[in-house]
């Protein structure tokens, strides 16, 4: 029974510490990983993510409200993007190991990234 407790404690311990890194790290599903970065008048949130190389990202840029961040480019990816407030959009790319995809709104004001490991 004590040895029970102790294993309960180790699994608690090892959730909570998955959890508190969550919001940076893309869930996985399948062969596909999705990333979810919100925009609002701050920038992108969250502003880095870590993500598997190799495996699909499907990544969602969600406008929240009126921002200079809603016009932003991913020049890893030749991309320019625009998301109209409330409204979201959809890319998807396969990260190489040590890549990172940085993307930056057209003042280059507001930054964020997708780091591959
Ligand atoms: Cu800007």
């Amino acid at each position: 029974m004590k040895n029970l407790k102790i294993i309960t404690a180790l699994a608690l311990g090892a959730a909570l510490t998955g959890a508190s890194l969550a919001p940076q790290t893309a869930s996985a599903h399948g062969d596909s990983q999705n990333v979810t970065v919100t925009i609002d008048s701050k920038g992108f949130h969250p502003a880095s993510v870590n993500v598997k190389a190799g495996k699909e990202v499907h990544l969602t840029f969600v406008s929240k409200e009126a921002s200079c961040a809603n016009g932003f480019t991913i020049p890893a990816l030749g991309r320019t993007i625009s998301v109209a407030p409330g409204k979201k959009k959809e890319i998807t790319f396969t990260p190489k190991k040590g890549q990172t995809i940085a993307f930056a709104c057209t003042m280059n004001m507001f930054k964020g990234e997708v780091v591959a490991k």
